[in-house]
């Protein structure tokens, strides 16, 4: 369906018009109730009466572009880790992550800093002192169905030494979730997990083999949402040598369906009926005119 006008309100009521201004949906916390209703303008009265039909909802609808667009759910640089400590200080067996929780142990590594490494102000050495280490989003970011889902990072080898180590990617999902569209965008071809990512998964776990000379480069991962859910995200290592690849500018994004699907708020009840009776005043004045 392609879009002409949208309305959105703050309590997550959408009602998305068709090209053709002849059907709309209308979707509630992004969940459809129904695409049977009728759309001919932008009057109130007409969304009235498609509203008629569906009883103790409303809308207070104010008008929305009705563009793809993206929210950023998660933009981490690490820059702001351990604020207390000097420039330029590192902070081995790093655990008070804002955004992230550890298993296992890795490096806050700041710049400048004698391991030669490299980074925009701090980054993540995920083979602490001593690894193996990861770490993973403290949330789970939700989707609807038909949203897209983005994850990009950039990772570099460990920039010391000449050997490899395994870079270990992962996607949890809260429940088992069907997903369609997988792609991956990657400097090095993956060395483990699943060949093929379209269908129902639970966790999608990718390693790779990365040089320590292999440079920063960025990432990116996305699917599309078949099914409601959520998602966190790890990044990890094998390697327990103190020496591992290194991560940072991790950004994680949702990027609206066509439909309009994705609302960032829960919607109000209290607050959708307060909307309701005040549109339906407004069409019982009309009528009696
Ligand atoms: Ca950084
Ligand atoms: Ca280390
Ligand atoms: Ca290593």
């Amino acid at each position: 369906m392609s879009l002409s006008h949208q309305w959105n309100s703050s309590q997550g009521v959408f009602v998305v018009c068709a090209r053709n201004e002849t059907l709309c949906e209308l979707r509630v916390t992004g969940r459809l109730l129904s695409d049977k209703y009728i759309c001919t303008t932008l009057s109130g009265q007409n969304v009235m009466r498609s509203l008629s039909r569906v009883a103790g909802l409303a809308i207070a609808c104010m008008i929305a572009s009705g563009t793809l667009s993206a929210q950023t759910l998660l933009n981490d640089n690490f820059n702001g880790e351990d604020a207390a400590k000097a420039s330029g200080q590192s902070s081995l067996g790093y655990t008070a992550f804002t955004n992230w929780s550890v298993s296992g142990n890795v490096d806050l590594v700041a710049t400048p800093n004698n391991f030669t490494i490299v980074c925009d102000g701090k980054c993540v050495d995920l083979d602490g002192t001593t690894g193996p280490g990861s770490i993973t989003t403290k949330l789970a970011y939700d989707f609807f169905a038909g949203d897209v889902m983005r994850f990009q990072f950039d990772v570099s080898g460990s920039q010391r030494g000449t050997s490899f180590d395994q870079f270990l990617v992962g996607f949890g999902f809260s429940a088992p979730t069907n997903i369609s569209d997988f792609s991956s965008s990657t400097a090095l071809v993956q060395t483990t997990g699943p060949a093929s990512t379209s269908g129902v998964v639970e966790n999608l776990d990718f390693g790779y083999s990365i040089g320590a000379t292999q440079p920063f480069s960025t990432w990116n991962y996305q699917f599309t949402a078949v099914n409601d859910g959520s998602v966190s995200l790890t990044l990890g290592t094998t390697s327990k040598d103190n020496i591992g690849p290194v991560i940072d500018n991790v950004i994680i994004e949702r990027v609206r369906d066509q439909q309009g699907a994705t609302v960032p708020e829960p919607a109000s009840v209290f607050l959708l009926s307060a909307g309701l009776l005040g549109l339906m005043g407004i069409a019982r004045r009309r009528s009696t005119v």
